[in-house]
């Protein structure tokens, strides 16, 4: 008799603005899964942790500068070293739940003067494709009533409004399963939200093969 394929986890990503309830709702996300018995990771990028994550906490921080172009391809060495341990996971079933993304990486950097989309997007392509991705909308009146922005680089109104303008651009591209999620709502209702979409990828990803990202 044959063995049944294990059917792969899906990678869910979650994106948006500052402040918009990304870290709060991908935990919610996590918990829930788990709670239904289904294998769940969750991943954010950053990560902080490995070397190359440390070079650009530094930078966030303000504790070190990288030149502009630097800093973009190292977000992006930081995705690809974590690639070979992403597809593992989703192999052997794992749901992923991603804390940003790819579509971060280029938000921001094309948020600054001198920076086109497509120069951005160039170094991400291939990348394992999320099977969704949830933009958590919220606008910058609501993030405000969220309390004041914090100490690091990026953390100001006028660049945030430039890359809330820069994801739209991303969001028009219909390669990505973009889900876009109000996120002025309570807690619980954006949870309610997150999980139903979640839960339909699950379910479609399972028989799908992995996507390679803007290819
Ligand atoms: N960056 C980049 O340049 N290139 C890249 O490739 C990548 C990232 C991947 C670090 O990100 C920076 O790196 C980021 C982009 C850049 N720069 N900025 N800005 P980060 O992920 O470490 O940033 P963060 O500070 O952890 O996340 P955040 O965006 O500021 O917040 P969030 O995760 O979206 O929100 P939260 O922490 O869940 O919630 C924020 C507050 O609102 C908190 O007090 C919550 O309790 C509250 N909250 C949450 N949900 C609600 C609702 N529904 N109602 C009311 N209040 C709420
Ligand atoms: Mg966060």
């Amino acid at each position: 008799p044959g063995v049944m394929a294990c059917k792969r986890g899906a990678l869910i990503v979650l994106e948006g603005v500052d402040k918009a309830g990304k870290t709060t709702q991908c935990n919610k996300l996590v918990q829930a899964l788990q709670q239904s018995g289904r294998p769940v990771e969750m991943m954010r990028f950053p990560d902080r942790t490995t070397t190359i994550g440390k070079l650009i906490s530094a930078y966030l921080e303000k504790k070190s500068d990288l030149e502009d172009h630097t800093v973009h391809l190292l977000f992006s060495a930081n995705r690809w070293e974590l690639v070979p341990l992403m597809k593992k996971k989703l192999e052997q079933g794992t749901t992923l739940v991603v804390d940003r993304y790819a579509f971060s990486g280029v938000a921001f950097t094309s948020a600054k003067p001198g920076f086109c989309l497509d120069w951005c997007k160039q170094p991400d392509v291939g990348l394992p494709k999320p099977d969704l991705v949830m933009f958590l909308q919220l606008s910058p009146a609501e993030a405000a009533l969220r309390g004041q922005f914090g100490e690091e680089r990026y953390e100001t109104s006028v660049f945030q409004r430039t890359v809330q303008q820069k994801f739209e651009q991303l969001m028009k591209d219909p390669s990505v399963n973009w889900q876009v999620i109000d996120a002025a709502q309570g807690v619980d209702e954006v949870h309610k939200d997150i999980t139903n979409y979640s839960l339909n990828a699950i379910n479609i990803a399972q028989n799908l093969p992995l996507g390679e990202l803007w290819k």
